[in-house]
């Protein structure tokens, strides 16, 4: 059995076992089959040595991938790479010689004109590779500006990505941090100043905005130890975010399982936490599209999360403890951030859900609280009855009140103390506040 299918055998045997009426268990299920019959097309192209194979070995899981021949000799030189939903298409960019160029592009174009059997366009995603180590990229704005852009449709922006690769030597070698593995000042600089550069140009030449990133895909040669990649997560996390919603969890089991793989990138935003969370949106949204799961989707998809968690324990860390905790955070993401009267709280007040207050209540819950002698039960208390508690409080016309009393009476002050280093406090209040609303609850029936 492949790996993709455990997964999603994983989401069966959950929505089978969930405690929820039979109508809504058929509504889950035919979701479910719905995503398990999504597939992602994604195409890499790139100059020849940009890092094309290096970043798609690095990136997935490749064992498993099965190479197509093109029967087509013009199409030949695009290879095809099988992961089950995942289809890489991995094509030569410019730079090959005339004629070479020519057959290059034009077989790129009817690539991304291609339809899939549902008339949808069958390439999802182009990634582009720069290289970074050279300096004239003329070819590669020639494929980006010229034969990319102006074949990816109404909705361009979001069908192309363009990473610069060989970010370690992008400078000949130097200012490298190879003990960290990471770039020192200087080499962040150039490669900031680079990325800029190159989305300045695509803007000039096609109207078209796309934000660069730059990694490293690693580099591994006969008898030397093996440079691990720096950003890939980072990559990873761009590609996800510019694939269809409902297309993500094709991604799940095609992942990279070498925890070397995922450790090292720039510390703009937590990518492996936040991959995680790309996949929790997907079971939350796409998976119980139309059903009344009454708020409580974390206690449906256990198994859901274990399983994503197995599959990226390479990516969130390796250890079992981190896998698990992976788990969590699709669950408790799938259940509103596992805060939910704060998120309540704060969707009531327009906040985001990354916004300063729910992520220092989560840094509350997780760094603190979490370690206290009763705070996994708390945690566990809260899990279960809060829940219920936001649902009704939503049924209630006196809502917007509610909302502003638990803020002013409880979560502000929780947020002091927080702030104030005082979370045996924080944890007395809050508990007292959990006290209050399980009465509530009677007069909210
Ligand atoms: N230092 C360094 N070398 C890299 C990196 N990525 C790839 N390389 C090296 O660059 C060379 C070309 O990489 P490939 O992955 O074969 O490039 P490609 O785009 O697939 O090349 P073609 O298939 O020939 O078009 C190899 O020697 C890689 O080891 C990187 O991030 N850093
Ligand atoms: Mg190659």
């Amino acid at each position: 059995m492949s790996n993709e299918k455990k997964f999603f055998d994983a989401m069966e045997s959950d929505i089978m076992n969930a405690n929820i009426p039979e109508a809504e268990k058929s509504k889950l299920m035919k979701n479910l089959l719905q995503l398990k019959n999504q597939k992602i097309n994604l195409m890499i192209t790139g100059a020849t040595g940009s890092g094309k194979s290096s970043t798609i070995n690095a990136l997935f899981n490749m064992d498993v991938a099965q190479v197509g021949v093109g029967v087509d000799p013009e199409t030949m030189d695009i290879a095809e790479y099988d992961l089950d939903n995942l289809v890489l298409w991995d094509s030569p960019g410019l730079g090959d010689g005339k004629e070479a160029d020519n057959r290059h592009a034009k077989n790129i174009i009817k690539k991304l004109n291609e339809r899939d059997d549902k008339g949808n366009l069958l390439i999802d995603l182009v990634l582009v590779i720069l290289d970074g180590s050279t300096r004239d990229l003329g070819t590669s704005y020639e494929l980006i500006n010229q034969v990319i852009i102006p074949n990816l449709g109404k909705n361009n922006e979001n069908r192309i990505l363009v990473a610069i690769n060989q970010a370690d030597v992008a400078m000949k070698g130097k200012y490298w941090d190879y003990d960290n593995n990471r770039p020192e000042p200087p080499l962040k600089k150039f490669l900031d100043d680079k990325a800029e550069s190159v989305k300045r140009r695509i803007k000039e030449g096609t109207g078209v905005d796309v934000d660069p990133i730059y990694y490293s895909a690693g580099f591994k040669e006969e008898g030397q130890p093996q440079t691990p990649p720096y950003n890939l997560a980072k990559l990873l996390y761009y590609i996800i975010e510019h694939t269809p919603k409902e297309k993500r969890l094709s991604f799940v089991e095609n992942i990279n399982r070498d925890e070397e793989m995922w450790k090292d990138n720039d510390d703009l935003k937590d990518y492996r936490k936040s991959i995680v969370q790309q996949f929790g949106e997907t079971v939350k949204d796409c998976a119980t599209k139309g059903a009344d799961l009454g708020g409580d989707i974390g206690s449906v998809f256990g198994e859901t999360g274990r399983a994503v968690g197995s599959a990226l324990g390479g990516l969130v860390g390796g250890a079992v403890g981190v896998a698990v905790g992976a788990v969590e955070s699709v669950v408790s993401f799938c259940t509103g951030g596992g805060c939910y009267i704060t998120t309540a709280t704060c969707e009531e007040y327009g906040k985001p859900d990354d916004c300063y207050e729910l992520t220092a209540f989560r840094n509350f819950r997780d760094s603190w609280l979490r370690k206290q002698p009763d705070g996994e039960r708390l945690i566990a208390q809260y899990y279960r009855t809060a829940p219920r508690i936001v649902r009704l409080i939503n049924r209630q016309p006196d809502r917007s009140e509610i909302y502003r009393s638990i803020r002013d009476n409880y979560l502000s002050k929780c947020l002091s103390y927080i702030e104030s280093g005082d979370n045996e406090k924080c944890k007395e209040l809050y508990v007292e506040m959990m006290e209050h609303l399980y009465e509530e609850q009677d007069r909210w029936h």
